[in-house]
C-alpha cells in the first residue's frame, strides 16, 4: 500500500526509514543531517565500514537510536540538466532500496523525496519517478506491505497525492 504522510522522517515507527546520502555515506545537511543527529554517532560508526556509496545505490544499517529498524542510504543523482541519466539514477536509488528491504523480508519502509533538496532535482518530476518506480517494484510479490513518501513540505505532500490519485 502506497501513502503519503508530512512528517519528519526520523519519528517514523516503521522497518526502516531511506536516507537522501552523499558518496561517502558520512553524514550531511538535510535530512541526512537530521537522521545522523537522531540516531546517534553509533549511526556514523557503522556507516564508516560501508566504503561509501555509488549514485543509485543503496545500503543498509541498522537504525541505532530511532525508532525505525533500519536505515536504507542511498545517493540520489545530482541534477545537471537532466541529460545526463538523472531520471535513471533518482529511479534506481527506489528500486534498489526496495530490493533491500524486500531482500531483508521488511514489510514497511519510508522514502523522503530524494534527491530534492540540495541536489536540486525538479520536485514534479522526481515525485513522478518516485511513485511510478515503487509501483513498478510491487508489481511482483514481496515482503513489503507499506510504502510512505514522507514529505517535509506541505507542497510536497500535495504533489504526492495528487499523483497517487491519478
Ligand atoms: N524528514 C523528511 N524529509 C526531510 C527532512 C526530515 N527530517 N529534512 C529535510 N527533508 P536533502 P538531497 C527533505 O537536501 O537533495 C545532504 O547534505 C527536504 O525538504 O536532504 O538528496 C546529503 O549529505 C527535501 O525534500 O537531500 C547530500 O550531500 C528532501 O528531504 C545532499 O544533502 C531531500 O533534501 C543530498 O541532497
Amino acid at each position: 500500500m502506497l501513502q503519503t504522510q508530512q512528517a519528519d522522517i526520523t519519528q517514523l515507527d516503521v522497518d526502516a526509514i531511506v536516507n537522501a546520502a552523499n558518496s561517502s555515506l558520512l553524514g550531511g545537511g538535510g535530512v541526512d543531517g537530521a537522521i545522523h543527529r537522531a540516531a546517534g554517532s553509533e549511526l556514523l560508526a557503522e556507516c564508516r565500514l560501508l566504503n561509501g556509496c555509488r549514485t543509485g545505490e543503496a545500503k543498509m544499517t541498522r537504525g541505532h537510536r530511532l525508532k525505525a529498524r533500519h536505515i536504507i542510504h542511498t545517493v540520489g543523482p545530482i541534477w545537471t540538466g537532466g541529460k545526463n541519466g538523472e531520471a535513471d539514477k533518482l529511479r534506481a536509488c527506489y528500486t534498489n532500496s526496495l530490493r533491500l528491504a524486500a531482500g531483508a523480508g521488511l514489510q514497511s519502509i519510508a522514502f523522503p523525496c530524494i534527491s530534492t533538496g540540495v541536489y536540486r532535482f525538479p520536485p514534479d518530476r522526481a515525485a513522478q519517478i518516485a511513485v511510478e518506480s515503487v509501483r513498478a517494484y510491487l508489481e511482483t510479490p514481496c515482503s513489503i506491505q507499506t510504502v510512505i513518501f514522507c514529505c517535509f513540505s506541505e507542497a510536497d505532500q500535495v504533489r504526492y497525492k495528487g499523483l497517487m490519485e491519478a
